[in-house]
């Protein structure tokens, strides 16, 4: 036990008494103990051993005999017992801004929440305000605060590290001397989360640049500012690094920068190969001389490489590929001809269908499939049989206005319920374009329970696609426990096709497993599941996923041509056929 962890021990103490009630002074000798031990200039082992401990500032016979027990035992029966009585998750909302011991234990016995999660979804449901002393602002205040520490503590979605780097990146464009600017690290290789934003320039005039840069609207505290490299974080909470460099020596730089570091020491293995040195700078000859290279493609083909897109730079394979010249042909967002998953005001969605029909149409899409929740699922105003009937008029209507060069097609995400059956009769699914089923409860079902209720649903003959198959949140929620190869080769058998969800928050399936599903023969579609007219654009964030996952435009369903798509549901495999006959 060092000095640290005791004094860890001692302040989850400190929080765990606080929100049992007890009183001001047990509270305050617990803190006060946690921060002297902290501050001890020697290991609390050796006064320990000395049997000094309570010449220490604070600590008296009671905590004495407490760090004497950890340090015998490693273990504290006090703190055991105050842990079984109180949730985890109770404590950890201390961390939330605006949450203190007295409002948690009011969550927790009062609502009955026992995580920061649970109380996320009470916050958002409106019943959080219904504590007496708390009102909707507190509960807007408890959101926001929910949403700081999670950019705080883990890592950011890539839905929200984007834009912050467009703007970014945008000013520092602008700047006196600057040649280029462009995202680099985790950021520029589309992972689902970031970890630090990176941001690479190349500049005539670096100091231009980094004064620039701490000057930003978006900057709350500068973290470190060198000649090269200035590193700040924004307000709300992301570190950004920016590294300003020579234009000559650009090419490299991003190599280096874009990383991943596995893929970086696959390359600096191919150099040394060559009797070369690669590092951010250059690469240098085995003389000493440097080849300078502005550009990526430079630095591959002087490694006997062609140039490997970011998003599979991750040393899952691309630098075989890349020898063997078998790099993917990577599907693009201009692939994209149509989507297959939005809400409109009929059930979760903010704009009707006409708004969102003239979006998607707006954003260069050749077709868009409408998919409102049906009502099982309890969400406001999910849609019943007439009303799905009521919308297919509207649908004709909308088409009608829009004209040509455009389709709206008739749709629904379906229900899948507990037992693998729909929630919406077949007649109601037979008059569909294409039908879309979505599992959103019983998501903690057991691995074969779930799998079971998933491989039904991809063999009935109605479901033409399987939306965000696992049902994770990222950051918030686990995926569910499913046997994804059965899962995968159901779909591969019956011709169903599984979606990659692009909104951020979801990017499901992910990366990996849009390579593994393409490999058993799977046929994806790539879906915006936009709830609002601005939304289409979260298009691009299904095709980086894809293309993480190596995916090419021949294996998303929709990059087809409208009549090719509708064939293709018609005439998929045995089960498939049924549907319209
Ligand atoms: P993140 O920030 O955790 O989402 O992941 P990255 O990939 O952005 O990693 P980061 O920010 O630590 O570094 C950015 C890039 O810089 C990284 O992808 C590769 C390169 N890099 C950083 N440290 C090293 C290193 O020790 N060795 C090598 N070869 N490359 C490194
Ligand atoms: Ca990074
Ligand atoms: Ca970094
Ligand atoms: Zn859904």
């Amino acid at each position: 036990m060092n000095n640290r962890q005791v004094g860890e021990i001692f302040d989850a103490m400190a929080d765990m008494l606080d929100i049992q009630g007890a009183g001001y002074h047990r509270v305050r000798a617990y803190r006060r103990a946690a921060e002297n031990v902290a501050a001890l200039g020697q290991p609390l082992q050796e006064i320990w051993s000395r049997g000094e401990l309570e010449s220490i500032p604070g600590i008296g016979a009671t905590l004495a005999a407490k760090i004497d027990e950890l340090m015998r035992t490693g273990q504290l029966e006090a703190y055991q017992q105050l842990r079984a009585q109180i949730p985890e998750g109770v404590v950890a909302m201390l961390q939330i801004t605006g949450i203190g011991p007295k409002t948690a234990a009011r969550l927790w016995k009062e609502l009955g929440l026992e995580s920061i999660e649970a109380l996320e979804r009470a916050a958002e449901a409106g019943r959080v305000r219904d504590l007496s002393g708390l009102g909707p602002k507190t509960e807007q205040n408890i959101l926001a605060g929910i949403d700081a520490l999670k950019r705080r503590t883990g890592r950011t979605r890539m839905g929200d590290a984007w834009p912050l780097a467009r703007d970014m990146l945008a000013a520092l464009r602008e700047t006196k001397g600057v040649r280029q600017a462009a995202p680099a690290g985790s950021l520029r290789r589309m992972r689902e989360t970031i970890g630090d934003l990176d941001l690479l320039v190349a500049s005539s005039d670096p100091e231009s640049v980094m004064s620039r840069f701490r000057q930003l609207p978006q900057v709350e505290e500068v973290l470190l500012s060198g000649p090269t490299k200035t590193s700040i974080r924004t307000h709300q909470g992301f570190q950004v690094d920016l590294r300003v460099l020579e234009p000559a020596r650009w090419g490299t730089a991003l190599v280096y920068f874009t990383g991943s570091k596995a893929h970086n020491i696959r390359l600096r293995g191919l150099a040394l190969d060559r009797g070369l040195s690669l590092s951010e700078y250059a690469l240098k000859r085995e003389d000493g001389s440097e080849i300078l290279c502005g550009t990526e493609a430079e630095v591959y083909e002087t490694l006997g490489l062609p140039f490997i897109p970011p998003e599979l730079r991750e040393d899952r394979g691309e630098v075989e590929a890349a020898l063997a010249g078998s790099l993917p042909d990577l599907v693009k967002l201009r692939d994209l001809r149509g989507d297959l998953q939005f809400h409109t005001t009929r059930s979760d969605g903010h704009h009707t269908l006409l708004e969102m029909a003239e979006s998607a149409q707006a954003y260069g899409l050749e077709y868009a499939l409408v998919t409102d929740h049906s009502h099982g699922l309890g969400v406001t105003g999910g849609l019943t049989v007439s009303d799905l009937q009521e919308q297919q008029a509207e649908i004709a209507a909308v088409n009608r206005q829009l004209g040509g060069g455009f389709r709206l097609l008739a749709g629904v995400e379906v229900e899948v319920r507990g037992n693998g059956s729909l929630d919406l009769p077949d007649e109601a699914l037979a008059g569909l374009d294409l039908v879309v089923a979505a599992v959103h409860s019983g998501l903690r079902q057991s691995r074969d329970q779930l799998t079971t209720r998933m491989v039904a649903a991809i063999e009935n003959p109605h479901v033409d696609i399987i939306a965000h198959p696992t049902g994770r949140l990222i950051g918030e929620r686990e995926p569910g426990d499913l046997e994804l190869e059965a899962v995968f080769a159901a779909a591969a058998a019956t011709g169903t096709a599984l979606e990659v969800n692009a909104h951020p928050a979801r990017l499901d399936l992910k990366d990996v497993h849009v390579r593994r599903a393409i490999e058993m023969g799977v046929g994806l579609v790539i879906s915006s599941d936009a709830h609002a007219a601005g939304d289409f654009q979260l298009l691009e964030f299904g095709v980086a996923t894809a293309q993480r996952g190596w995916a090419a435009a021949g294996d998303i369903l929709n990059t087809r041509p409208l009549e090719s798509l509708l064939d293709w549901a018609d005439r998929g495999p045995a089960g498939h056929t049924q549907r319209h006959r």
